[in-house]
């Protein structure tokens, strides 16, 4: 109930009571387009690595050099997958523990991005070559506050341009820039590609523009080929913005969803990274890429410690917009004041000074991961236990229902 509701944000409220600090990048964007790039499996250790003497994401790097790179950035997800990623990211809540809040919550109250952008005066929209049902998300978009879905349906999908679960990533970004075109502005925009999904295939010889590896795990050594392929056509994405005068106006977040390489694949992965995989290096494993691009501002890598989570509060930070008393458990990755953390969907947590695996209940000393006493840990674990929980409290007692009553008493935004 609305008591409940109350415990809630109390707790997000005393987390964050720095939350209302405009960090130093408040407001940078406002008005502007929001593209959102969720890069599919896309972990952080392929940014700047090389394969057979090859650069394995060339374009991603570059960007990275003139973007905000956050470099220490983890995803949150957890069975829900790509799904679970575009909860975080609009609402600044957890995932589900089992199972896809997707599929199970989706008749739920939201707050989400969209809705608030909304108000702004924002064109929310998603394109994605798969299904609108996948992850039912036809039905969930709706909850969110999505005006638009750009789905399979609506592309021109053939044998020949598609793959696995549908539109290869370079002609989803070409048959996309025309119903980009067609968006009120300014829009916030969620591109979510596909191609470089497991089990990692492309069936054209053009498209393999890498070599690839050679651990003998067929997995691991395609997934460098697909990671290429999706690179290049993220490259041609930006291009096409900027033929297209859709780049000046534009703010683009590009992030990836979540691992695309199990702990399944260690053997391999350590033959690739050239050490030993312990829980401490699974944890580093589980880093994919944020790359903040601001056309006209200069780029920063960031060593900021932050997840999934902390996406909602950004974006709305950058575009200059305070929702008062917001359920987020994430906080503005720019704000000076946040702690430098990431929880993950499995307890797990990690910080500046510490990395903490919870299924094996080891606490590692983050610079040097060399296992260190437990109890050191044990406030960690304790606040991921306590704010994994509030979230599922949130999501499974449909608390936002009371929201609306909780601002009027509040006297309203
Ligand atoms: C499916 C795509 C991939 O439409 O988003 O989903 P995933 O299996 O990664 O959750
Ligand atoms: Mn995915």
């Amino acid at each position: 109930d609305s008591d409940e509701l109350s415990e809630v944000l109390n707790y997000v409220n005393g987390q964050q009571g720095k939350m209302g600090v405009q960090g130093k990048y408040y407001g940078k964007a406002a008005g502007k387009n929001v593209v959102l790039v969720s890069l599919e499996s896309t972990q952080n250790f392929v940014i700047d690595r090389k394969l057979h003497g090859q650069e394995i994401t060339p374009f991603l790097n570059d960007l990275a050099d003139d973007s905000f790179y956050f470099k220490n950035f983890y995803h949150n997800t957890a069975q829900g997958k790509t799904s679970d990623s575009e909860f975080l990211l609009d609402n600044s809540m957890y995932g589900l523990p089992r199972g896809a809040v997707f599929t199970t919550n989706a008749g739920n109250e939201f707050n989400a991005t969209p809705e608030i952008l909304k108000k702004e005066g924002y064109t929310p929209a998603t394109f994605h070559g798969n299904h609108d049902t996948f992850w039912n998300r036809d039905v969930m978009y709706k909850s969110l506050g999505y005006e638009r879905f750009f789905s399979k349906e609506e592309y021109d999908v053939t044998e020949e341009n598609s793959v696995n679960y549908g539109l290869k990533d370079i002609p989803f970004f070409e048959q996309s820039m025309p119903m980009i075109k067609e968006l009120d502005k300014p829009y916030y925009a969620k591109f979510i590609t596909l191609t470089h999904h497991y089990p990692f295939i492309l069936d054209k010889e053009e498209e393999k523009m890498i070599k690839p590896a050679e651990t003998g795990d067929g997995t691991v050594d395609r997934y460098f080929q697909t990671m290429r392929y999706q690179d290049e056509a993220v490259k041609k994405f930006f291009n096409m913005m900027k033929e297209q005068g859709e780049y000046e106006d534009t703010i683009f977040i590009m992030y990836g969803d979540h691992y695309g390489i199990s702990d399944n694949h260690n053997r391999a992965m350590s033959e690739i990274l050239d050490k030993e995989i312990r829980p401490f290096e699974e944890m580093q494993l589980q880093k994919v890429p944020l790359i903040i691009h601001i056309p006209g501002m200069e780029g920063k890598e960031m060593e900021t410690v932050g997840s999934q989570v902390d996406l909602k509060p950004t974006i709305l930070h950058l575009l200059g917009v305070k929702e008062r008393n917001d359920i987020q458990f994430g906080v503005d990755l720019f704000s000076k004041e946040r702690e430098d953390l990431a929880i993950f969907r499995d307890g797990s947590v990690v910080t500046d000074k510490y990395a903490y695996a919870a299924k094996e209940n080891i606490c590692y000393d983050k610079s040097t991961g060399e296992e260190i006493e437990t109890k050191t840990c044990a406030p960690l674990k304790e606040k991921a236990e306590k704010e994994l929980q509030l979230s599922d409290k949130v999501v499974y007692g449909d608390l936002l229902r009371f929201w609306e009553d909780n601002q009027h008493l509040e006297g309203k935004k």
